[in-house]
């Protein structure tokens, strides 16, 4: 049956579109330093969706092209829609650009920052250049390009962009979407034709470390090399300056150089900092700036300014991190970079905000996952303060070719080159889980037969460490495994200067409790390696709460177990030298799939930016600043039922478990007012009380002290009362919503709560009948329901039911089913009737056949209840069981 395209919640997306005003500045690394001309050209770029020939030339009319400014993505949205994938293809972009007179004379660049993941630039009709991969920058020298004659056309930049699967560039199968656009910013830039570097791996032209350093001295060195586009020889003199963050001179480091014509040469120079240097640490970011000039004859032709952080660092297998000579427990998470509405085209206010809420939860280390991320982020980390591991986007296979090995190294060169200067930057990561897949890219268990694949993706990891290591031997190597033994049998978890395990203990497999003794059983066999967690993490879904929370409830209750019972197990192990959540955002996963389709909900905060309250487990845990958090907030509308109460009772407080997280010494918990006495939180900062709570809005109110600083948290409960007799006329019927087959309840945008399943009792409800189909997200595979964003409550259900009772007074009511069939595809498979008290609702519903697999049926009657017959659903089989995702009842008046 051929599916409607249906877009998820777009809307979200697009309003926030209007409200980014960009921002950001010119990063580290970036052209735009003084000494140079340099702006963004981000603004009216034309943009065509198709791969189209020849229109890449002067002359050719795009005016109705759509208009677009970047960063820009045509995937923003189309991952997320009901349609499988999203466009993978080409696309073109265009721009008029006039020159100003002022650049006559000089090199001029255009440098993008990332476009994924193939970009053809042509200038004025004439390739400039071609680059492979989707998150690295690059620049073209388009100097003997270009015109500046204004009577005639302004200068014509298209740029070819396609984003399809190249199974020669990295990444091959992802686990997140492959957003195709130019989606961060491109800079036009001019310099002298004598000028530091710019060509060179699209680096800043200079490279700035401190071969000798501890905390009484540094000394700094300098390397870059110098181009002479001219065509006559020059003399000049290379003046590189370390300025402290008062803008005095510390360091003046001079050379001279001899640059024949047409060529270029290279320059170090070193010395000593004057003085005690400023450490650079989590704690105290101290940046100093060094700034290269190239002069001729005492005049400047050209100048690059970047960053200096000193410190240095040592991993130990047994005793974990250091930073300047001093112990340091590396807390982190991982970061993708995309966005709810915006996919990778996120403007840098964006990116920095990012960070921003990274640091903010307490935490020191940050990877930088899958890929290089843009520099505004690496700037931020070197401002606030957090160590990184980056990593190129070689994940789950690999391609056994010399083009994909090379087109690995080149990215791996770029993104060592480009941000080779960042102090925040300790670990380079070479791949991912490279042994998820089979080398035809299928999930497997397996490497059976496969020896000759082992050995070349031992060699491939070889290879890249190499790179890694001669390029920047100041930093560590460093790659992540699954849990497999095979990167231990095969020899590659050996390669790198570190290892990251990403362990799923409680999610994907097994209890939470596996996660410390696999490490300690790795740390036992392996003693030299050094070992950290690079993932670890379980998803939730704020419309999901639950009194037993589950694995794949998607409930905030489980994820929140699920972290505090690793933060006990971390905190037990001082030989983990560091570890990182999965992941700091939700985020996009095409073809996988948990209660929101396409997003990983692994996240502290959602794909639109919310905290969850995990967030403050973490911030309460590992921050400094006083914290004081009530958890489970966005389980604002609960309900219960007090089972003893007798009859004609009325409505009855009920009590249920509310948490605080806190890192004060004591917390009082207040409801309407009143104290729930005084707890002091555990060792994962965590306090729960049994909150009586009463039918109608309850106010609760944590509050706390450190020093003379008060502090307080307030939510706002909606409770409704259930009595246990759903016909006791103290408690008058109004209606009841169940999430069939689940232990978790969905509460839906207009509030109403589908309550948890439960077996039928007498006098009230539930199910007769049947066992419970729960949703397994240990296969990673999507359980997408079509035709509706309220995913969990088809996701479970009750199979082979034969009814389903409400034992509600005599009245009229409404009654609606909802049902999605999985996993049967085919119709005729599950056949059954439906009968509503004595009516006939459904006759030989076969759900396959009518909706589709996976397809949300949603069917509303009308009944009459007499007596105390109550409402009662019967379902009668045909073949195969029938089935019930969710059902809700409501009087009429
Ligand atoms: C992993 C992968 C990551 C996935 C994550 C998950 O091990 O490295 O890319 O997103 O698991 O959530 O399944």
């Amino acid at each position: 049956m051929p599916k409607a395209k249906r877009m998820r919640g777009a809307t979200i997306g697009i309003v926030l579109i209007g409200v980014f005003l960009g921002g950001g500045g010119i990063a580290q690394g970036a052209p735009g330093e003084t000494g140079r001309i340099c702006y963004t050209i981000n603004d009216l770029w034309r943009f065509l969706p198709e791969g189209r020939s020849y229109v890449h030339v002067l002359g050719h009319d795009d005016s109705r092209w759509e208009e677009v400014n970047l960063p820009h993505t045509w995937n923003a949205l189309d991952p997320f829609d009901e349609e499988p994938g999203y466009r993978r293809g080409k696309s073109w972009y265009r721009k008029e650009l006039f020159l100003p007179d002022a650049l006559r004379g000089k090199q001029i660049f255009l440098y993008f920052e990332g476009v994924h993941q193939v970009a053809d630039v042509y200038v004025n009709g004439k390739p400039a250049g071609r680059h492979k991969g989707g998150y690295t920058a690059f620049a073209f020298d388009i100097t003997d390009l270009v015109q500046f004659d204004r009577e005639r056309n302004a200068n014509l930049i298209a740029v070819r962009v396609d984003n399809s699967h190249d199974p020669e560039i990295p990444p091959l199968d992802i686990g997140y979407a492959h957003y195709g656009g130019i989606y961060r910013d491109v800079w036009l830039m001019a310099t002298d034709p004598v000028h530091l570097d710019v060509l060179d791996h699209a680096s800043p032209g200079i490279y700035v470390d401190t071969p000798e350093v501890s905390g009484e001295r540094a000394t700094v060195r300098v390397r870059g090399t110098v181009v002479n586009d001219r065509e006559a020889d020059c003399e000049l003199q290379i003046v590189s300056t370390v300025w402290d963050a008062e803008g005095m001179a510390v360091a003046r480091l001079e050379s001279s150089l001899h640059v024949p014509a047409r060529q270029s040469k290279a320059f170090t120079h070193e010395g000593a900092l004057a003085g005690r240097p400023q450490l650079w640490s989590p704690e105290h970011p101290y940046l100093y700036r060094v700034s290269s000039v190239v002069q001729e004859a005492g005049r400047s032709l050209d100048e690059v300014c970047v960053r200096l952080g000193v410190r240095w660092f040592e991993f130990d297998p047994d005793r974990g991190f250091f930073l300047n000579g001093e112990h340091l427990a590396l807390r982190g998470t991982n970061r993708h970079q995309d966005y709810w509405g915006l996919g990778s085209a996120v403007p840098n206010w964006v990116h920095r905000r990012d960070v921003e809420w990274v640091k903010g939860m307490g935490v020191n280390f940050l990877r930088l996952a899958h890929y290089p991320q843009d520099p505004v982020v690496l700037d931020t980390a070197d401002e606030l303060g957090l160590i990184l591991w980056e990593e190129i986007p070689v994940v789950n296979y690999i391609t056994v070719s010399e083009a994909f090995t090379e087109n690995c190294k080149t990215m791996l060169r770029e993104m060592i080159r480009q941000h080779y200067n960042h102090p925040s930057v300790v670990l380079w990561g070479i791949m991912n889980e490279v042994f998820l897949h089979s080398r035809q890219g299928e999930r497997t268990y397996s490497f059976e037969g496969e020896e000759e694949y082992l050995a070349a993706v031992a060699e491939f990891s070889r290879q890249l460490d190499q790179v890694v290591r001669r390029e920047d031997p100041a930093r560590v190597s460093a790659m992540a495994l699954h849990g497999g033994d095979i990167y231990n049998q095969s020899g590659v978890a050996d390669i790198t200067q570190v290892v990251g395990w990403n362990l799923y203990h409680g999610w994907y497999f097994g209890s939470f409790d596996g996660f410390g003794p696999f490490l300690d059983k790795q740390h036992e066999l392996y003693p030299k390696r050094c070992q950290i967690v690079s993932e670890y993490g379980g998803g939730s879904d704020s419309r999901l709460h639950s009194l037993q929370p589950d694995r794949f409830d998607f409930t905030a209750e489980w994820q929140r177990l699920y972290h505090e019972s690793h933060l006990r197990q971390i905190e037990a192990r001082p030989y983990l030298a560091a570890t990182a959540i999965w992941n700091q955002f939700d985020f996009s996963q095409p073809r996988v799939g948990e209660s929101i389709p396409h997003v990983n909900q692994k996240g502290m905060l959602t794909f639109d930016r919310k905290p969850k309250d995990v967030y403050s487990l973490y911030q309460a845990n590992l921050s400094r600043e006083p914290v004081l958090h009530i958890a489970s907030r966005e389980w604002s509308h609960r309900t219960g039922t007090n089972p003893d109460a007798p009859a004609g009772a009325g409505r009855q407080p009920v009590e249920q478990p509310v948490q605080v997280y806190s890192n004060l010494d004591e917390v009082e918990l207040f409801l309407a007012g009143r104290s729930l006495g005084v707890k002091k939180p555990d060792e994962v900062c965590s306090a729960i009380w049994q909150v009586p709570f009463r039918d109608g809005w309850n106010i609760l109110e944590a509050r706390g002290q450190r020093g003379e600083e008060r502090l307080s948290d307030r939510v706002e409960v909606h409770f409704t009362y259930r009595a246990p007799t759903l016909a006791d006329p103290s408690v008058p019927f109004a209606e009841l919503a169940v999430n069939v087959g689940s232990n978790a309840q969905f509460i839906d945008a207009g509030h109403l709560v589908w309550e948890a399943d439960q077996a039928y009792l007498p006098g009230g409800w539930g199910y007769v009948g049947g066992h419970t189909r729960q949703y397994d997200g240990s296969n990673r595979k999507s359980l997408e329901i079509f035709g509706t964003d309220e995913d969990p409550l088809y996701q479970t259900y009750r199979e082979g039911l034969e009814a389903y009772r409400f034992d509600v007074p005599a009245g009229y009511y409404e009654v609606e089913l909802r049902l999605a069939d999985y996993p049967l595809e085919k119709p005729g498979q599950r056949v059954f009737h439906i009968d509503v008290g004595a009516q006939r609702l459904l006759e030989n519903l076969d759900l396959v056949r009518d909706y589709g697999p996976r397809h949300a049926a949603v069917r509303t009657v009308r009944t009459r209840a007499h007596g105390n017959e109550g409402v009662v659903i019967r379902f009668e089989r045909v073949s195969g069981e029938p089935i019930l995702s969710a059902i809700r009842v409501r009087k009429l008046q």
